[in-house]
């Protein structure tokens, strides 16, 4: 008897499983691109397959709960024209008073990977591809 139990319970162990995975898919859904916002097309990861980078327009909060960074949305590309979704953590400055960006990617060092440049208002950032989708931010402007 105890068997048949068990495999009932894994059965539904694996069922909520699913679900919660479809909740944390459904949770990327605020972050669908909106007009209004720039992206970008280009390979991230070496396999000359582009990713899309595109500006959600949604703000991240900071540690004291300001909403002060733009959200990244990474397409990653999986061939086949299917994508997985991944959000970014880039710091990005918002601006109450207009935070408009464009971006680029262009293997700014000749390292072999490509990286991201984003410029805003007064704002200037090579974000180094240092693999895996993490990037190292290398500030141009504001100048120090
Ligand atoms: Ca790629
Ligand atoms: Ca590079």
């Amino acid at each position: 008897m105890k068997k048949p139990i068990l495999g009932i319970f894994l059965l539904g162990a694996s069922i909520i499983g699913n679900y919660a995975h479809n909740v944390k898919a459904n949770d990327l859904s605020i972050y669908k691109p909106r007009e209004g916002y720039q992206m970008v097309v280009g390979d991230l990861n070496g396999d000359n397959f582009p990713e899309i980078i595109y500006d959600t327009g949604v703000m991240k909060k900071n540690q004291d709960g300001e909403e002060n960074t733009h959200r990244l949305m990474l397409l990653k590309n999986l061939k086949n024209n299917t994508f997985e979704k991944k959000l970014l953590n880039l710091n990005i400055p918002y601006h109450p008073m207009g935070s408009f960006y464009e971006y680029e990617i262009m293997d700014m060092d000749l390292d072999g990977f490509n990286d991201l440049v984003v410029k805003g208002k007064n704002y200037l950032t090579i974000f180094k591809n240092k693999g895996d989708f993490k990037f190292e931010e290398i500030q141009i402007y504001p100048e120090e």
